[in-house]
Order: C-alpha cells, then sequence, then structure tokens
C-alpha cells in the first residue's frame, strides 16, 4: 500500500548553472572546514587570514520512501589551489562496508582518488561524461585540476554514511599538486 511519501520526484539540473530543483539542502565547504586535508598548513593559515575560501558546495536531495532510501547530491568544486594543492572534497569511507556508490562528472576536469585500507590505490582521470562505480569499502575524494568549476553527480543509499575520521588520520596515497600548470600525483609516505 502506497503512503503519501512513495510517490516518483523528478527534479531538473540546469546545464548552465548546474543546480538542481527543488532543492531541500545546500551544504557548503569552507576553507576551514576542510583545513586539515591539505598538506600546507602555512598556505592555510595564509589564506584563512585574508578570506575563508569556499571550496566546494553540495546540492542534496534524500529520497526516503517507505521501503528504500536514496540520495542524490551535485557538488561543485571551485577551480583553485592551496599551497600548489588543488581544490578538492574532504573524502570519505562510507559507515557501511556493504554500499557503493556512482559518480558522474557533469563538466570539468580532475580526478578521482580512490583508497582502501589494504593500501589499494587508484586515481581515476575525470572529464565530462566520466562515470565511475565505487565499489564498497574504498574511500573516496574529487580533485579538481582545471580552471573551471568541476561538477559531479553522486547517488547512494542514505543509510551508507559518511565516515571522514580516517581519511583525516590516514589521508590518502596521493595528493595532486600543480606543477608548471599541470597535474602531478605525488605519493604521500
Ligand atoms: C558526493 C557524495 C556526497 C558527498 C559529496 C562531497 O556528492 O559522495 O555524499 O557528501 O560528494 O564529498 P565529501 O562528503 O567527501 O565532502
Ligand atoms: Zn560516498
Amino acid at each position: 500500500m502506497l503512503t503519501e511519501i512513495d510517490f516518483p520526484i523528478t527534479l531538473a539540473l540546469d546545464p548552465e548553472s548546474d543546480i538542481f530543483d527543488p532543492c531541500p539542502q545546500v551544504t557548503p565547504r569552507y576553507l576551514s572546514d576542510l583545513k586539515m586535508m591539505f598538506k600546507d598548513q602555512q598556505a592555510v593559515d595564509e589564506i584563512l587570514k585574508e578570506e575563508n575560501r569556499l571550496i566546494y558546495e553540495i546540492r542534496y536531495y534524500p529520497f526516503r520512501t517507505s521501503k528504500s532510501d536514496m540520495a542524490l547530491a551535485v557538488t561543485r568544486i571551485f577551480p583553485g589551489n592551496i599551497g600548489g594543492e588543488y581544490h578538492m572534497t574532504k573524502g570519505h569511507k562510507h559507515e557501511r562496508d556493504d554500499q557503493p556508490e556512482v559518480y558522474y562528472c557533469v563538466k570539468g576536469e580532475g580526478f578521482l582518488l580512490l583508497d582502501t585500507l589494504e593500501g589499494e590505490f587508484q586515481a581515476i582521470p575525470w572529464r565530462a561524461g566520466t562515470i565511475t562505480h565505487i565499489p564498497p569499502m574504498w574511500a573516496h575524494r574529487v580533485i579538481n585540476t582545471g580552471t573551471d568549476l568541476l561538477v559531479f553527480i553522486g547517488v547512494f543509499h542514505l543509510s551508507a554514511g559518511h565516515d571522514y575520521e580516517i581519511v583525516a588520520q590516514k589521508g590518502f596515497s596521493y595528493r595532486v599538486y600543480a606543477v608548471d600548470g599541470k597535474p602531478a600525483l605525488i605519493r604521500q609516505t
């Protein structure tokens, strides 16, 4: 028997602004929110003295029905770098080890970094149209290496949960820097 939350929901993503409507939740992530994720803490502090830069924002829609939960998130990462390290998402692993996600790059260029606790690592070059299935147990972070916005869509179960702590403690195996204006992956020891 259908309840009032069991009806289809359709959203419209504006191809110019990459903003969808209706959008019940917007989460801005400022430099102060992901301060510890960047390697060069001195560069972070210097920038923070001047401005708390907006690095990216997440627009989010939770689809809850009486029998399921899914979520859609559209993330817009602004171009730039902090001490040479490109703007990126905080990065997370799902709390639940049985929860995958699909990422779809709508526009821009960069990398999707993927890491496991067993030491597996991948850096997937990303451009408009790239779609990656992120299996359970892989931490994921998106890097914008371009000069324009990088926009991507993530689709996942709400119940997956976000574990940021593991990324804050362990970091990812690689960082991505602008070297002579080009992206370079630098292995972290
Ligand atoms: C995707 C999804 C979201 C996530 C967002 C930003 O849209 O994976 O769940 O919140 O990217 O990534 P992060 O949470 O790591 O900042
Ligand atoms: Zn995720």
